[in-house]
């Protein structure tokens, strides 16, 4: 389908969305929200598709966070509306069935940090600045930032952030445990396209079960999620690709899996 506001793009089973909003530095409005669910969607029902990228068009920015424009327009009820429909697209991304890593090239501020918090890992470019500044605005944070950074950081990390408003340049990110690997900018996407390669080789059931057992295992005690982690190694077991992986060890030669089920 022909999207406006993001790209949508695929290569040896790797998608790739780029938000593309340039001139308003790739800011959320309802519009590329609804075509970013539709996006997922597609991904969602192409069982070809084992990793997604999620970067910003142009060299200066990831997403600025909420349109402003937009948001200054809105009443207490439209405000619950967009902050709930920004949580549920960003919450599909989250539980998306296949493994997503941003690829943060400029500023990732508010809305945009909250995207990235909800793919599996980041990687930025020296460039990039993180941020939750909505307290600036006489606003917090409305697409989980509350939530999910202090779950990434911890609480006083994430309390700093989140009353200072202050960006956090992607080192800094990266000290705090919030970016995988810091990149220059011109190696940025190469980074992430070797590493989303690496993991678009392996077994698409075990790639689901290890990101769904590591979700559900946060949000539990130890022994629920190790209870979590020996149901689903089970269910891996009984995949064509735990066959082909161990057959392929033991022939010494290289796997090649189908991300069948039984
Ligand atoms: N929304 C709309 N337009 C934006 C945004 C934004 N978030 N960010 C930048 N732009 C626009 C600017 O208005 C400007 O447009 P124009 O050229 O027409 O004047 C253009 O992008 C370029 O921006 P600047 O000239 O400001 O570029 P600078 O390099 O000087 O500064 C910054 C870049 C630092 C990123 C600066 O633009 C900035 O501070 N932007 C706002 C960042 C921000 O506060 N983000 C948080 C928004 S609130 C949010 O995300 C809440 C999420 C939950 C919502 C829940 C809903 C109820």
């Amino acid at each position: 389908m022909a999207y406006e506001n993001i790209l949508f793009e695929t290569e040896n089973g790797i998608a790739t969305i780029t938000f593309n909003r340039p001139k308003a530095l790739n800011a959320l409005n309802g519009a590329l929200l609804d075509e970013f669910s539709l996006a997922l969607d597609e991904i969602s029902g192409n069982e070809d598709i084992r990793v997604l990228v999620l970067t910003g068009a142009g060299d200066k920015s990831f997403v600025a966070g909420a349109d402003i424009t937009e948001l200054a327009t809105f009443g207490p009820l439209q405000a619950k509306v967009f902050a709930r429909k920004g949580q549920a697209v960003i919450s599909r991304l989250q539980e998306l069935a296949i493994p997503v890593i941003a690829a943060v090239n400029g500023f990732a501020l508010g809305g945009g940090s909250e995207m990235a918090l909800a793919c599996d890992f980041i990687y930025a470019s020296e460039n990039a600045m993180f941020g939750l500044p909505e307290i600036t605005l006489g606003i917090i944070p409305g697409f989980g930032g509350t939530q999910r950074l202090p779950r990434l950081v911890g609480a006083n990390m994430a309390k700093e952030m989140i009353f200072t408003g202050k960006k956090l340049p992607a080192a800094e990110a990266a000290k705090i445990g919030m970016v995988n690997k810091v990149c220059a900018p011109e190696s940025l996407m190469e980074e992430v396209m070797k590493t989303a390669g690496m993991i678009a080789a392996k077994g698409k059931v075990s790639l689901r079960a290890a990101k769904e057992v590591v979700n559900s295992g946060l949000g539990t005690d130890l022994g629920t999620g190790l209870n979590m982690e020996c149901d689903a190694f089970a269910l891996c077991m009984a995949s064509e690709d735990a066959k082909e992986g161990t057959t392929a060890f033991l022939e010494k030669r290289k796997a090649v899996f189908t991300g069948k089920l039984k």
